[in-house]
């Protein structure tokens, strides 16, 4: 069993997409372990993207995710990372099909609706960060 943590960014939030979002995890097979809306300080903003820190986009990606609350989780499953990613779609907007969250949802790379682990490591850093209970 594989644990990923996954968020549903602000204008998800916003544009009441959470249940729509969430739907798609479970139907996958995937199990929500952990689930809390946060308003995301600047500090865990920046923490969590620390890794785009240096590229052109980083003030943009931090007062994107500050700029309401956001609807964070943990799911679980055989290869959830992976298939969560699948799920979301790709990160460029006109490289997400249809099917996928942001190829069904978003009309922006920036303005992407989910974020998910990119790999063990992200997950267990991020799973750390944003749930440091479990
Ligand atoms: P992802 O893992 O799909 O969230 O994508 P990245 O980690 O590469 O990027 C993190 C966030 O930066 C994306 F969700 C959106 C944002 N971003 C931009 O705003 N512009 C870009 O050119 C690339 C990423």
């Amino acid at each position: 069993m594989e644990r990923t943590f996954v968020m549903v960014k602000p204008d998800g939030v916003k544009r009441g997409l959470i249940g729509a979002i969430l739907q798609r995890y479970e139907q996958k097979g995937l199990k929500l372990v952990a689930a809390k809306l946060v308003n995301v300080s600047r500090e865990l903003a920046e923490e969590h993207y620390r890794e785009h820190f240096s590229k052109p986009f980083f003030n943009e990606l931090i007062e994107y995710i500050t700029s309401g609350p956001v609807f964070a989780m943990v799911l679980e499953g055989e290869n959830a990372i992976k298939l969560v990613r699948l799920l979301n779609g790709a990160t460029k907007v006109e490289e997400a099909l249809p099917g996928t969250i942001r190829g069904d949802f978003a009309t922006s790379t920036t303005y992407n609706l989910v974020h998910a682990s990119d790999s063990p490591e992200s997950a267990r850093r991020e799973i750390k960060l944003w749930f440091p209970e479990l």
